[in-house]
Protein backbone atom coordinates (compact mmCIF):
# COMPACT_ATOMS: atom_id res chain seq x y z
CA UNK A 1 0.00 0.00 0.00
CA UNK A 2 3.03 2.18 -0.21
CA UNK A 3 2.10 3.62 -3.36
CA UNK A 4 -1.32 5.28 -2.23
CA UNK A 5 0.08 6.24 1.59
CA UNK A 6 3.00 8.23 -0.24
CA UNK A 7 -0.01 9.55 -2.82
CA UNK A 8 -2.06 10.73 0.35
CA UNK A 9 1.01 11.95 2.36
CA UNK A 10 1.50 14.37 -1.00
CA UNK A 11 -1.64 15.24 -0.94
CA UNK A 12 -1.55 16.18 2.30
CA UNK A 13 1.40 18.18 2.08
CA UNK A 14 -0.32 19.83 -0.38
CA UNK A 15 -3.31 20.81 1.73
CA UNK A 16 -1.71 22.49 4.10
CA UNK A 17 -0.26 25.12 0.23
CA UNK A 18 -3.38 26.46 1.14
CA UNK A 19 -2.26 27.96 4.55
CA UNK A 20 0.63 29.58 2.51
CA UNK A 21 -0.88 31.34 0.15
CA UNK A 22 -1.09 35.03 0.12
CA UNK A 23 -3.21 36.51 -1.63
CA UNK A 24 -5.08 36.49 -4.78
CA UNK A 25 -5.72 32.73 -4.37
CA UNK A 26 -6.34 32.90 -8.44
CA UNK A 27 -2.89 33.91 -9.31
CA UNK A 28 -1.24 31.48 -6.71
CA UNK A 29 -3.08 28.68 -8.38
CA UNK A 30 -2.13 29.03 -11.50
CA UNK A 31 1.78 29.82 -10.61
CA UNK A 32 1.25 26.67 -8.23
CA UNK A 33 4.07 24.63 -10.01
CA UNK A 34 6.65 27.38 -9.16
CA UNK A 35 5.77 27.41 -5.22
CA UNK A 36 8.95 26.05 -3.10
CA UNK A 37 6.88 22.70 -2.16
CA UNK A 38 7.67 21.83 -5.83
CA UNK A 39 11.00 23.43 -6.08
CA UNK A 40 12.48 21.48 -2.66
CA UNK A 41 10.06 18.57 -2.91
CA UNK A 42 12.71 16.35 -4.06
CA UNK A 43 11.68 13.19 -2.30
CA UNK A 44 9.51 12.31 -4.69
CA UNK A 45 9.09 11.37 -8.10
CA UNK A 46 6.05 12.97 -8.06
CA UNK A 47 5.05 15.25 -10.95
CA UNK A 48 3.12 18.24 -11.14
CA UNK A 49 0.44 18.65 -14.23
CA UNK A 50 -1.65 21.32 -14.21
CA UNK A 51 -3.78 23.72 -11.61
CA UNK A 52 -6.70 25.54 -12.16
CA UNK A 53 -9.04 27.98 -10.42
CA UNK A 54 -12.33 27.80 -10.12
CA UNK A 55 -14.88 30.51 -8.47
CA UNK A 56 -17.50 29.41 -6.25
CA UNK A 57 -20.55 27.78 -8.60
CA UNK A 58 -18.17 27.44 -11.81
CA UNK A 59 -16.87 23.55 -10.89
CA UNK A 60 -19.33 21.49 -12.26
CA UNK A 61 -20.16 17.52 -11.19
CA UNK A 62 -23.36 15.91 -12.90
CA UNK A 63 -24.47 19.61 -11.90
CA UNK A 64 -23.91 19.73 -8.21
CA UNK A 65 -21.62 22.98 -8.32
CA UNK A 66 -18.56 24.25 -5.80
CA UNK A 67 -19.86 26.25 -3.06
CA UNK A 68 -16.67 27.67 -2.18
CA UNK A 69 -13.36 28.72 -4.82
CA UNK A 70 -10.97 26.58 -5.35
CA UNK A 71 -7.67 25.39 -6.49
CA UNK A 72 -7.52 22.18 -8.74
CA UNK A 73 -4.50 20.48 -8.55
CA UNK A 74 -3.54 17.34 -11.32
CA UNK A 75 -0.09 15.50 -10.57
CA UNK A 76 0.73 11.79 -10.94
CA UNK A 77 2.91 9.24 -9.38
CA UNK A 78 5.03 6.48 -11.62
CA UNK A 79 5.01 2.73 -9.82
CA UNK A 80 5.64 -0.53 -10.61
CA UNK A 81 7.11 -1.27 -14.07
CA UNK A 82 6.14 1.04 -16.49
CA UNK A 83 2.98 2.39 -14.73
CA UNK A 84 1.22 5.57 -13.61
CA UNK A 85 -1.52 6.81 -10.92
CA UNK A 86 -3.01 10.16 -11.92
CA UNK A 87 -4.80 11.82 -8.60
CA UNK A 88 -6.46 15.16 -8.78
CA UNK A 89 -6.70 17.17 -5.46
CA UNK A 90 -9.03 20.51 -4.92
CA UNK A 91 -7.86 23.16 -2.21
CA UNK A 92 -10.29 25.41 -0.88
CA UNK A 93 -9.53 29.45 -0.46
CA UNK A 94 -7.69 29.63 2.90
CA UNK A 95 -10.71 31.17 4.72
CA UNK A 96 -12.41 28.20 4.29
CA UNK A 97 -9.50 25.75 4.82
CA UNK A 98 -10.12 24.08 8.36
CA UNK A 99 -6.60 21.71 8.14
CA UNK A 100 -8.54 19.04 7.04
CA UNK A 101 -7.72 16.43 4.88
CA UNK A 102 -10.50 13.83 3.16
CA UNK A 103 -9.25 11.26 0.42
CA UNK A 104 -11.94 10.32 -1.84
CA UNK A 105 -11.69 6.35 -3.04
CA UNK A 106 -12.81 4.35 -6.05
CA UNK A 107 -16.25 2.27 -6.10
CA UNK A 108 -16.08 -0.96 -9.08
CA UNK A 109 -13.31 -1.58 -11.36
CA UNK A 110 -12.09 2.22 -10.81
CA UNK A 111 -9.75 3.73 -13.02
CA UNK A 112 -11.56 6.96 -13.10
CA UNK A 113 -11.56 10.00 -10.91
CA UNK A 114 -15.58 10.31 -8.55
CA UNK A 115 -15.65 13.88 -9.30
CA UNK A 116 -19.24 13.30 -7.74
CA UNK A 117 -18.04 11.50 -4.39
CA UNK A 118 -15.35 14.71 -3.87
CA UNK A 119 -17.82 17.27 -4.73
CA UNK A 120 -20.19 15.51 -2.16
CA UNK A 121 -17.31 15.84 0.35
CA UNK A 122 -15.77 19.40 -0.62
CA UNK A 123 -19.19 20.81 0.00
CA UNK A 124 -19.72 19.41 3.50
CA UNK A 125 -18.74 22.95 4.85
CA UNK A 126 -16.11 21.10 7.25
CA UNK A 127 -13.45 23.21 5.14
CA UNK A 128 -11.52 20.00 3.57
CA UNK A 129 -9.01 19.63 1.31
CA UNK A 130 -10.09 16.54 -1.02
CA UNK A 131 -8.08 14.07 -3.13
CA UNK A 132 -8.95 11.36 -5.35
CA UNK A 133 -6.65 9.15 -7.63
CA UNK A 134 -7.65 7.07 -10.53
CA UNK A 135 -6.14 4.11 -8.63
CA UNK A 136 -3.65 3.56 -10.51
CA UNK A 137 -5.22 2.25 -14.11
CA UNK A 138 -7.37 4.30 -16.64
CA UNK A 139 -11.00 2.91 -17.76
CA UNK A 140 -10.57 4.63 -20.65
CA UNK A 141 -8.30 1.35 -21.61
CA UNK A 142 -10.25 -0.77 -19.86
CA UNK A 143 -13.85 -0.96 -21.49
CA UNK A 144 -14.72 2.13 -20.04
CA UNK A 145 -14.15 0.50 -16.28
CA UNK A 146 -16.74 -2.20 -16.98
CA UNK A 147 -16.39 -5.54 -16.65
CA UNK A 148 -18.04 -8.15 -19.07
CA UNK A 149 -17.78 -12.05 -20.30
CA UNK A 150 -15.13 -12.04 -22.83
CA UNK A 151 -14.40 -8.89 -22.87
CA UNK A 152 -9.99 -8.21 -22.31
CA UNK A 153 -9.04 -6.21 -19.35
CA UNK A 154 -5.42 -5.01 -19.46
CA UNK A 155 -5.14 -3.79 -16.11
CA UNK A 156 -5.79 -7.64 -14.75
CA UNK A 157 -3.34 -8.95 -17.03
CA UNK A 158 -0.74 -6.64 -15.07
CA UNK A 159 0.43 -7.74 -11.25
CA UNK A 160 1.24 -3.89 -10.76
CA UNK A 161 -2.03 -2.61 -11.29
CA UNK A 162 -3.81 -5.17 -9.85
CA UNK A 163 -2.45 -4.02 -6.54
CA UNK A 164 -2.71 -0.48 -7.13
CA UNK A 165 -6.79 -1.60 -7.93
CA UNK A 166 -7.65 -2.98 -4.45
CA UNK A 167 -4.45 -3.85 -2.22
CA UNK A 168 -3.30 -0.11 -2.10
CA UNK A 169 -6.79 2.03 -2.81
CA UNK A 170 -9.70 0.00 -1.86
CA UNK A 171 -9.44 -2.84 0.37
CA UNK A 172 -8.23 0.03 3.22
CA UNK A 173 -11.81 1.43 3.65
CA UNK A 174 -13.88 -1.54 2.84
CA UNK A 175 -13.89 -5.41 3.65
CA UNK A 176 -12.53 -8.20 1.54
CA UNK A 177 -14.43 -8.74 -2.01
CA UNK A 178 -14.75 -12.44 -2.81
CA UNK A 179 -17.32 -13.52 -5.41
CA UNK A 180 -19.54 -16.23 -5.29
CA UNK A 181 -22.37 -18.10 -7.41
CA UNK A 182 -25.03 -20.86 -6.71
CA UNK A 183 -25.43 -23.62 -9.15
CA UNK A 184 -28.68 -24.34 -7.94
CA UNK A 185 -31.63 -23.22 -10.02
CA UNK A 186 -32.33 -19.30 -10.34
CA UNK A 187 -34.74 -18.09 -8.20
CA UNK A 188 -37.07 -15.41 -10.14
CA UNK A 189 -37.51 -11.91 -9.08
CA UNK A 190 -41.26 -12.23 -7.96
CA UNK A 191 -39.82 -15.07 -5.88
CA UNK A 192 -37.09 -13.11 -4.09
CA UNK A 193 -39.70 -10.72 -3.47
CA UNK A 194 -42.21 -13.26 -1.82
CA UNK A 195 -39.04 -14.23 0.21
CA UNK A 196 -38.55 -10.61 1.48
CA UNK A 197 -42.05 -9.49 2.36
CA UNK A 198 -42.40 -13.28 4.32
CA UNK A 199 -39.51 -12.63 6.10
CA UNK A 200 -40.43 -9.11 7.24
CA UNK A 201 -43.81 -10.02 8.29
CA UNK A 202 -42.26 -12.60 10.71
CA UNK A 203 -39.15 -10.22 11.85
CA UNK A 204 -40.29 -6.55 11.27
CA UNK A 205 -41.56 -5.93 14.61
CA UNK A 206 -38.89 -7.99 16.77
CA UNK A 207 -37.22 -4.47 17.02
CA UNK A 208 -40.86 -3.01 18.53
CA UNK A 209 -41.21 -0.75 15.52
CA UNK A 210 -43.79 -1.27 12.78
CA UNK A 211 -41.75 -0.25 9.68
CA UNK A 212 -41.29 -3.06 7.07
CA UNK A 213 -37.31 -2.94 8.39
CA UNK A 214 -35.24 -5.31 10.51
CA UNK A 215 -33.26 -3.51 13.40
CA UNK A 216 -30.97 -6.73 13.62
CA UNK A 217 -31.70 -9.81 11.15
CA UNK A 218 -29.13 -12.05 13.15
CA UNK A 219 -31.87 -11.99 15.71
CA UNK A 220 -34.60 -12.83 13.09
CA UNK A 221 -35.06 -16.70 12.66
CA UNK A 222 -37.29 -17.30 9.30
CA UNK A 223 -38.34 -20.95 8.24
CA UNK A 224 -37.96 -20.81 4.64
CA UNK A 225 -39.64 -23.82 4.41
CA UNK A 226 -43.23 -22.12 5.40
CA UNK A 227 -42.80 -20.71 1.76
CA UNK A 228 -43.15 -24.60 0.66
CA UNK A 229 -45.51 -24.99 -2.66
CA UNK A 230 -48.26 -27.58 -0.53
CA UNK A 231 -50.09 -29.76 -3.17
CA UNK A 232 -51.91 -27.83 -5.87
CA UNK A 233 -51.11 -24.44 -4.31
CA UNK A 234 -49.74 -22.21 -7.03
CA UNK A 235 -46.11 -21.91 -7.40
CA UNK A 236 -46.18 -18.00 -7.96
CA UNK A 237 -47.21 -17.84 -4.36
CA UNK A 238 -44.61 -20.23 -2.97
CA UNK A 239 -41.09 -22.08 -3.33
CA UNK A 240 -40.62 -25.58 -5.21
CA UNK A 241 -38.43 -27.74 -3.64
CA UNK A 242 -35.54 -26.72 -5.51
CA UNK A 243 -36.02 -23.22 -5.37
CA UNK A 244 -36.00 -23.93 -1.72
CA UNK A 245 -32.66 -25.49 -2.01
CA UNK A 246 -31.36 -22.45 -4.21
CA UNK A 247 -32.91 -20.21 -1.27
CA UNK A 248 -31.00 -22.30 1.35
CA UNK A 249 -27.89 -22.57 -0.44
CA UNK A 250 -27.56 -18.57 -0.54
CA UNK A 251 -28.44 -18.00 3.15
CA UNK A 252 -25.75 -20.35 3.88
CA UNK A 253 -23.45 -18.79 1.92
CA UNK A 254 -20.87 -20.68 -1.02
CA UNK A 255 -19.16 -23.51 0.88
CA UNK A 256 -16.28 -25.99 -0.72
CA UNK A 257 -17.59 -28.56 -1.99
CA UNK A 258 -14.34 -31.07 -0.63
CA UNK A 259 -14.60 -29.92 3.08
CA UNK A 260 -17.77 -27.87 3.51
CA UNK A 261 -15.64 -25.04 4.55
CA UNK A 262 -17.89 -21.59 4.40
CA UNK A 263 -15.90 -19.32 1.77
CA UNK A 264 -18.10 -16.23 2.20
CA UNK A 265 -20.54 -15.02 4.94
CA UNK A 266 -23.81 -15.48 3.84
CA UNK A 267 -26.81 -12.60 2.69
CA UNK A 268 -28.79 -11.23 5.45
CA UNK A 269 -32.09 -11.60 5.97
CA UNK A 270 -34.43 -9.10 4.51
CA UNK A 271 -31.69 -8.28 1.61
CA UNK A 272 -33.51 -11.10 -0.55
CA UNK A 273 -34.91 -8.80 -2.93
CA UNK A 274 -32.18 -7.61 -4.56
CA UNK A 275 -30.18 -11.09 -4.96
CA UNK A 276 -30.41 -10.98 -9.19
CA UNK A 277 -28.22 -8.76 -8.96
CA UNK A 278 -25.51 -11.70 -7.53
CA UNK A 279 -26.68 -13.58 -10.16
CA UNK A 280 -26.72 -11.95 -13.20
CA UNK A 281 -25.08 -8.46 -13.75
CA UNK A 282 -22.57 -8.83 -10.63
CA UNK A 283 -21.22 -12.12 -11.18
CA UNK A 284 -20.95 -10.46 -15.59
CA UNK A 285 -19.54 -7.23 -14.44
CA UNK A 286 -17.06 -9.01 -11.96
CA UNK A 287 -16.75 -12.34 -10.60
CA UNK A 288 -16.77 -14.14 -14.53
CA UNK A 289 -13.92 -11.02 -16.23
CA UNK A 290 -11.54 -11.69 -12.79
CA UNK A 291 -12.18 -15.36 -13.67
CA UNK A 292 -11.04 -15.00 -17.83
CA UNK A 293 -8.51 -12.59 -16.91
CA UNK A 294 -6.78 -12.74 -13.85
CA UNK A 295 -7.11 -16.41 -12.34
CA UNK A 296 -7.09 -18.33 -15.65
CA UNK A 297 -6.25 -15.64 -18.71
CA UNK A 298 -8.43 -17.46 -20.63
CA UNK A 299 -11.81 -15.33 -22.27
CA UNK A 300 -13.52 -18.47 -23.20
CA UNK A 301 -12.97 -19.86 -19.53
CA UNK A 302 -16.45 -21.12 -18.69
CA UNK A 303 -17.14 -20.05 -14.86
CA UNK A 304 -20.39 -22.72 -14.98
CA UNK A 305 -17.80 -25.19 -14.33
CA UNK A 306 -15.89 -23.56 -11.51
CA UNK A 307 -14.60 -26.30 -9.31
CA UNK A 308 -15.80 -25.43 -5.74
CA UNK A 309 -12.76 -26.91 -4.21
CA UNK A 310 -9.65 -27.45 -6.83
CA UNK A 311 -10.49 -23.71 -8.21
CA UNK A 312 -10.87 -22.16 -5.41
CA UNK A 313 -7.62 -22.71 -4.51
CA UNK A 314 -6.47 -21.84 -8.39
CA UNK A 315 -8.55 -18.73 -7.35
CA UNK A 316 -7.11 -18.02 -4.01
CA UNK A 317 -3.15 -18.43 -5.30
CA UNK A 318 -3.77 -16.53 -8.20
CA UNK A 319 -6.32 -13.34 -7.19
CA UNK A 320 -6.23 -13.89 -3.85
CA UNK A 321 -2.44 -12.82 -2.69
CA UNK A 322 -3.21 -9.68 -4.69
CA UNK A 323 -7.00 -8.89 -3.66
CA UNK A 324 -7.66 -9.95 -0.60
CA UNK A 325 -7.12 -7.17 2.00
CA UNK A 326 -8.82 -9.27 5.46
CA UNK A 327 -6.33 -9.29 7.80
CA UNK A 328 -6.62 -8.22 11.52
CA UNK A 329 -3.18 -6.79 11.92
CA UNK A 330 -4.04 -3.24 11.92
CA UNK A 331 -1.36 -2.48 14.23
CA UNK A 332 0.50 0.12 12.74
CA UNK A 333 -3.09 1.94 11.98
CA UNK A 334 -3.85 2.02 15.23
CA UNK A 335 -0.66 2.65 16.40
CA UNK A 336 -0.17 5.96 14.75
CA UNK A 337 -3.36 7.29 16.14
CA UNK A 338 -5.74 6.15 13.50
CA UNK A 339 -9.49 6.06 13.71
CA UNK A 340 -11.40 3.65 11.96
CA UNK A 341 -15.63 4.30 11.71
CA UNK A 342 -17.08 1.49 9.57
CA UNK A 343 -20.35 1.17 7.99
CA UNK A 344 -22.04 -1.60 6.19
CA UNK A 345 -25.84 -1.92 5.05
CA UNK A 346 -27.91 -5.07 6.36
CA UNK A 347 -29.40 -4.93 3.49
CA UNK A 348 -26.65 -4.51 0.56
CA UNK A 349 -26.94 -6.68 -2.48
CA UNK A 350 -23.27 -6.50 -3.50
CA UNK A 351 -21.11 -7.62 -0.44
CA UNK A 352 -22.34 -9.60 2.40
CA UNK A 353 -23.63 -7.67 5.44
CA UNK A 354 -21.86 -9.94 7.82
CA UNK A 355 -18.59 -9.31 6.37
CA UNK A 356 -17.54 -5.97 8.33
CA UNK A 357 -19.12 -8.24 11.78
CA UNK A 358 -16.83 -10.64 11.04
CA UNK A 359 -13.58 -8.71 9.90
CA UNK A 360 -14.42 -6.55 13.81
CA UNK A 361 -14.24 -9.73 15.42
CA UNK A 362 -11.23 -11.08 13.68
CA UNK A 363 -9.52 -7.19 14.96
CA UNK A 364 -11.20 -8.08 18.13
CA UNK A 365 -9.28 -11.96 18.62
CA UNK A 366 -5.97 -10.08 17.35
CA UNK A 367 -5.81 -7.11 19.61
CA UNK A 368 -7.22 -9.45 22.62
CA UNK A 369 -10.42 -7.53 23.67
CA UNK A 370 -11.87 -4.25 23.11
CA UNK A 371 -10.88 -1.80 20.24
CA UNK A 372 -13.41 0.70 20.55
CA UNK A 373 -11.29 3.35 21.41
CA UNK A 374 -10.06 3.10 17.76
CA UNK A 375 -12.65 1.01 15.67
CA UNK A 376 -15.90 0.94 15.27
CA UNK A 377 -18.79 -0.40 13.46
CA UNK A 378 -22.16 1.16 12.24
CA UNK A 379 -24.80 -1.38 10.81
CA UNK A 380 -27.59 0.25 8.57
CA UNK A 381 -30.74 -1.35 9.31
CA UNK A 382 -32.36 -1.29 5.84
CA UNK A 383 -29.40 0.33 4.42
CA UNK A 384 -28.03 -0.69 0.83
CA UNK A 385 -24.41 -0.87 -0.69
CA UNK A 386 -22.69 2.69 0.19
CA UNK A 387 -26.61 4.59 0.13
CA UNK A 388 -29.72 3.14 -0.10
CA UNK A 389 -31.42 -0.40 -0.98
CA UNK A 390 -33.94 0.20 -3.86
CA UNK A 391 -36.46 -1.99 -1.54
CA UNK A 392 -35.93 0.11 1.51
CA UNK A 393 -37.08 3.95 -0.20
CA UNK A 394 -38.21 5.01 4.03
CA UNK A 395 -34.53 4.22 5.00
CA UNK A 396 -32.51 6.87 5.03
CA UNK A 397 -29.59 7.07 3.04
CA UNK A 398 -27.24 9.88 4.47
CA UNK A 399 -24.95 8.69 7.27
CA UNK A 400 -23.93 11.86 8.85
CA UNK A 401 -20.12 9.65 9.66
CA UNK A 402 -17.98 12.48 8.51
CA UNK A 403 -19.15 15.00 11.62
CA UNK A 404 -18.48 12.09 13.92
CA UNK A 405 -14.66 11.18 12.85
CA UNK A 406 -14.01 14.90 13.20
CA UNK A 407 -14.73 15.20 16.51
CA UNK A 408 -13.47 11.23 17.24
CA UNK A 409 -10.09 12.59 15.68
CA UNK A 410 -9.72 16.20 16.49
CA UNK A 411 -11.21 16.18 20.02
CA UNK A 412 -10.72 12.70 20.95
CA UNK A 413 -14.65 12.01 21.14
CA UNK A 414 -15.76 8.26 20.02
CA UNK A 415 -18.92 8.22 18.42
CA UNK A 416 -21.28 7.21 20.60
CA UNK A 417 -24.34 6.80 17.60
CA UNK A 418 -24.25 8.52 14.29
CA UNK A 419 -27.20 10.36 12.55
CA UNK A 420 -28.75 9.14 9.35
CA UNK A 421 -31.21 11.52 7.39
CA UNK A 422 -32.42 12.21 4.02
CA UNK A 423 -34.44 8.88 3.07
CA UNK A 424 -35.17 8.37 -0.53
CA UNK A 425 -39.00 8.55 -0.45
CA UNK A 426 -38.66 12.57 0.45
CA UNK A 427 -39.76 12.52 4.32
CA UNK A 428 -37.73 13.86 6.77
CA UNK A 429 -37.48 10.51 9.01
CA UNK A 430 -34.18 10.39 10.68
CA UNK A 431 -32.70 7.41 12.41
CA UNK A 432 -29.87 6.62 15.18
CA UNK A 433 -27.05 4.27 14.13
CA UNK A 434 -25.11 2.42 16.79
CA UNK A 435 -21.91 0.84 17.24
CA UNK A 436 -22.43 -2.73 16.87
CA UNK A 437 -23.44 -4.87 18.76
CA UNK A 438 -25.73 -2.01 20.04
CA UNK A 439 -28.68 -1.43 18.14
CA UNK A 440 -31.25 1.36 18.36
CA UNK A 441 -34.51 1.28 20.72
CA UNK A 442 -37.22 3.19 20.63
CA UNK A 443 -38.08 4.74 23.91
CA UNK A 444 -39.49 8.25 23.18
CA UNK A 445 -43.03 8.18 20.75
CA UNK A 446 -42.13 8.96 17.52
CA UNK A 447 -40.47 6.19 15.59
CA UNK A 448 -39.15 8.30 12.93
CA UNK A 449 -36.88 10.61 14.62
CA UNK A 450 -33.88 9.77 16.00
CA UNK A 451 -33.78 11.79 18.98
CA UNK A 452 -36.24 8.99 20.06
CA UNK A 453 -33.90 6.44 20.03
CA UNK A 454 -31.25 5.30 22.26
CA UNK A 455 -28.24 3.07 21.63
CA UNK A 456 -28.26 -0.51 23.74
CA1 LIG B 1 -38.95 -2.84 12.39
Amino acid sequence: MELFILALFLLSSLAHLSNAWPQPHQQRCSTLSHHPFFLQNTHSSAKFLKSTYYPAKALNATNTFNEIPLCEIYGSIPYGSNNTLTFVLWLPDQPHYNDRFLAVGNGGMAGYIDYVQMLSQFNTGLGVAVASSDAGHSALLNNVGMGAPGVYLPYLHDRDQVQAWIHDAISLFTPTAKHSNTTETKLTQAELNLMTNAVLDVCDEIDGVKDRVIEDPLKCHFDIDTLACKPNQQSTTCLTPSKLASAKAIYAGPRRSDNGKELYAPFALGSEIEWALQEGPLASAFSIPILQNLVYDDLSYDANTFNWASDVDTLDARAGTLIDENSPNLSTYRNCGGKLLVSQGWADPYNAAELPIRHLQDIQSFFHGDISDWYRLFMVPGGGHCGAASYYPQVPATYHVLEKLVEWVERGVPPESVLSSGPPDGSNTTRKLCPWPQTASLVGRDSDDAADYVCQ
